[in-house]
C-alpha cells in the first residue's frame, strides 16, 4: 500500500506560492482532515494554504471546524487579505474527491482559472486535474498526505497527527473496515498516534457528543427493519416526517449499517430516506461478495463494492419495488 510520491506533485507544491485547498460536498473526516493536514503543512513552509468546502457540514463529529473552511475561493482570499486576483502564483488542490462534480458546482466553475492537483484514494471515478496522486488501496487519503509529508522530510505536529488519525479513523470506521492488507497503514497509524494523536479523544470525537434524538431517531429506522430473501438483505427506511422532527444532523447511519450487517444472514442493507414528498437518497451497504456499487452505478449513482448510493426522483415503495427486483438476483 506505501506509495511512491509523483515527482510532479512535488513540483507542483513548489512551484506556487498561494494554495485553494478543497474537497467533496457533505465533507467527512477524512476530507477535512486532508485538507486542514495539507494546509498546515503548506503555511508552515512559507507558503500560503487557504481552506475552503462547498460543505454542508452535516455530520456531527466535523460541526465544530465549520468555521474554518470559505464557501468560495472569493471569500477565502478576501479572509486573507489578499484581493482575490489570480497573480499566476495560485493553485488548487483537490483531495478525497473521485469526481469534479462532488466540490459542487461553485467551486467547479472557480477551478477553471487555477493549475489543478488531485490527491485521492478512490479507486474509481474520473480523472481529472492537472496532477493526480491518487491510490485506490489507501484507507484513507490522510495516509497519502502523511506519506507525502514524511517523504518532504517533515515531522507531524500534535494537530496535524490528530487530523490525520481523524481521516483514517473515520474512514476504515475506526479500523474496523481494514483487513491484513491493512498492515502498512496501521503502522503509519500508530506514528501518528507517537506524534501526539490521541485514540481516546478521536473515539469521543467520532461516536460521542451526539442528541439524544439521534438515538432515538436510529431506533425507530432500526425497529421498523424487513428481512428479504431469507434476511441475506435488510431493508430500512427514514420518512420525510422523521427528517424534518430530528434533522439531518441527527441521522447516525454508521451505526445503523454496522448493527445490520452483524445479523447473522445479512449480506446487504438498503436505506431509503425520503429527502422531500418526491425524492429518496438511497444508501447501499454490503459486508460480502454483493456490488452494491453496481447496483447503485445502475441507478445513475456512485461508490465502492460495499459503499454506495444514488438519488432517486419518485416516491419511496417505487425505488423499493425496483432495488428489491435487482437484489433478487445477486444475493
Ligand atoms: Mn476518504
Amino acid at each position: 500500500m506505501l506509495t511512491a510520491i509523483p515527482r510532479k506533485l512535488r513540483d507542483f507544491l513548489e512551484q506556487f506560492n498561494t494554495f485553494y485547498i478543497l474537497g467533496h460536498e457533505e465533507p467527512d473526516g477524512d476530507c477535512l482532515g486532508s485538507q486542514k493536514a495539507i494546509a498546515s503543512v503548506l503555511n508552515r513552509t512559507g507558503r500560503t494554504a487557504l481552506l475552503c468546502s462547498p460543505g454542508p457540514f452535516f455530520r456531527p463529529e466535523v460541526k465544530g471546524i465549520e468555521h474554518l473552511f470559505a464557501s468560495s475561493f472569493r471569500e477565502a482570499a478576501a479572509e486573507s487579505g489578499m484581493v482575490g486576483q489570480n497573480t499566476g502564483s495560485e493553485a488548487v488542490i483537490i483531495v478525497d474527491c473521485s469526481t469534479p462534480e462532488r466540490i459542487g458546482a461553485g467551486f467547479a466553475e472557480e477551478i477553471k482559472n487555477y493549475p489543478v492537483a488531485v490527491i485521492d484514494h478512490h479507486a474509481s471515478g474520473e480523472e481529472f486535474g492537472d496532477v493526480r496522486f491518487v491510490n485506490g488501496n489507501s484507507p484513507s487519503t490522510t495516509i497519502l498526505i502523511y506519506q507525502l509529508m514524511k517523504e518532504l522530510g517533515l515531522e507531524p505536529t500534535p494537530e496535524e497527527a490528530e487530523d490525520l488519525l481523524f481521516g483514517f479513523l473515520t474512514d476504515t470506521g475506526y479500523f474496523r473496515h481494514l483487513d491484513k492488507s491493512g498492515a502498512d497503514s496501521m503502522k503509519l497509524a500508530a506514528e501518528l498516534v507517537g506524534y501526539g494523536a490521541s485514540l481516546k479523544d478521536l473515539y469521543f470525537r467520532m461516536y460521542g457528543g451526539r442528541q439524544l434524538e439521534s438515538k432515538i431517531l436510529t431506533g425507530k429506522v432500526l425497529s421498523r427493519a424487513v428481512p428479504h430473501f431469507g434476511g441475506k438483505c435488510i431493508e430500512i427506511y427514514e420518512t420525510f416526517e422523521e427528517k424534518e422532527a430530528f434533522g439531518a444532523e441527527n441521522r447516525d447511519s454508521d451505526t445503523i449499517y454496522s448493527q445490520l450487517l452483524g445479523v447473522k444472514e445479512c449480506e446487504a442493507v438498503i436505506f431509503i430516506r425520503e429527502e422531500s414528498r418526491d425524492k429518496c437518497s438511497v444508501s447501499l451497504r454490503s459486508r460480502s461478495d454483493v456490488d452494491v456499487g453496481a447496483v447503485s452505478k445502475s441507478f445513475g449513482g456512485g461508490g465502492h463494492k460495499r459503499a454506495a448510493g444514488f438519488e432517486w426522483t419518485g416516491t419511496r415503495a417505487e425505488i423499493s419495488a425496483k432495488l428489491l427486483d435487482v437484489f433478487s438476483k445477486i444475493v
